[in-house]
């Protein structure tokens, strides 16, 4: 709880562009949830440097991520959207937090085991503390609900031991947050290999429908989405690329497998594709007239991230503040 109100965080890396996944498993359920909560979004540019980057192309693409977040629904003036960079407590709290953390627990997270395969010729000590970064970001502002997609469940876990295991030593110091999952779009798969997420960093470009494709673009990835030879509309896990476009169906048009399996009875795959083109160009096609609205309006973004990083480093040192008195930092000269 902040100020009396529940409080939510959430936050996506600035690398590579946002996909529908990113979109239906956390995004829109951002949006959704922005009334109920005093909100909070983190461009986290931090986590981004793990896997190493180009500098002029994660500032670009970390503006961006930022300005999506605004295209896609949330009020940037109600909800506080900021750089991870801009607010140093989070650094801070993560570094006191390794102390609370062991090795053996990083040591499991499937995240760190696959991209640590994916990038063998950097695993960096970061991409190991990675979680830990993470648990800092939801725990500094009293996190009571993190809405994201199925893959970060594990991340969600570690925070909450970390939390608890830290309350037991020193008192009610963090609310210990509960993970969000959407009804339906919590793991879209990859439109090539059904068997596998859609990834961000996914070479293949068809394997993902990017949220700023144009609508040709949409429609032809979903025509040639991998399907399979049974030619009968199901929904079941024996034929996954299928189960995966109507659950991005149901994730756009806020229907259910059952009731998608009735409408497109008797059909082919043509006409499912088509369809799911269409609910996702619905979909995008506000976000995409805001984002330019946005790209016009430099003055008015920078505004917001100055103000944005103010208020969210208040809410941080609040809980930092606590935390380096109860490990027994010496206090501070006022
Ligand atoms: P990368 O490929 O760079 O690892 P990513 O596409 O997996 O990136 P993240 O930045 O790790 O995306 O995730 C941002 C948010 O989007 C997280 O809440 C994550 O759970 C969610 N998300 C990512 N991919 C999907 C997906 N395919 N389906 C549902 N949710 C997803
Ligand atoms: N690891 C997350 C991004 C992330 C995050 C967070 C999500 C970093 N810090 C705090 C929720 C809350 C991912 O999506 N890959």
């Amino acid at each position: 709880m902040l100020d009396g109100k529940k409080v939510l965080f959430s936050g996506m890396q600035a690398t590579g562009n946002l996909t529908i996944g990113n979109y239906l498993g956390a995004l829109k359920n951002w949006v959704k949830l922005s009334d109920e909560y005093m909100c909070f979004y983190g461009v986290v540019d931090m986590h981004s440097i793990t896997v190493r980057q180009d500098p002029a192309e994660l500032r670009k693409r970390a503006r961006s991520l930022m300005m999506l977040y605004i295209a896609a629904g949330l009020n940037p003036e109600e909800a506080c959207i900021y750089y991870q960079s801009h607010v140093s407590a989070h650094a801070e709290l993560a570094w006191i937090l390794n102390c609370f953390t062991y090795m053996g627990e990083l040591n499991r997270m499937t995240q760190f085991k696959d991209k640590s395969a994916k990038h063998a010729d950097n695993i960096n000590a970061g991409l190991f503390t990675y979680p830990v970064l993470m648990a800092a970001d939801i725990l500094l502002y009293q996190a009571d609900v993190v809405p994201v997609g199925i893959d970060q469940s594990q991340h969600l876990e570690l925070t909450r031991d970390i939390a608890i295991r830290f309350n037991n030593i020193y008192g009610d110091v963090f609310t210990i947050p509960d993970i969000y999952l959407g009804k339906a779009g919590a793991k879209i798969m990859s439109l090539q290999d059904p068997t596998k997420k859609m990834s961000k960093s996914d070479e293949n470009p068809n394997a993902s429908i990017y949220l700023m494709d144009d609508e040709d673009t949409v429609m032809r990835k979903c025509k040639r989405a991998v399907t399979d030879s049974e030619g009968i509309i199901m929904y079941r896990d024996e034929q996954p690329g299928l189960k995966n476009l109507i659950d991005i169906y149901c994730a756009c048009k806020d229907v259910t497998p059952d009731e998608v399996v009735k409408e497109f009875d008797g059909q082919g795959y043509g006409v499912l594709k088509e369809a799911v083109g269409n609910a996702v160009n619905d979909l995008l096609r506000p976000l995409h007239d805001n984002y330019k609205k946005l790209e016009q309006d430099k003055a008015y973004v920078d505004q917001l991230i100055k103000n944005n990083a103010e208020k969210a480093s208040y809410y941080a040192n609040k809980t930092l503040r606590k935390v380096q008195k109860k490990v027994g930092f010496p206090e501070r000269p006022r």
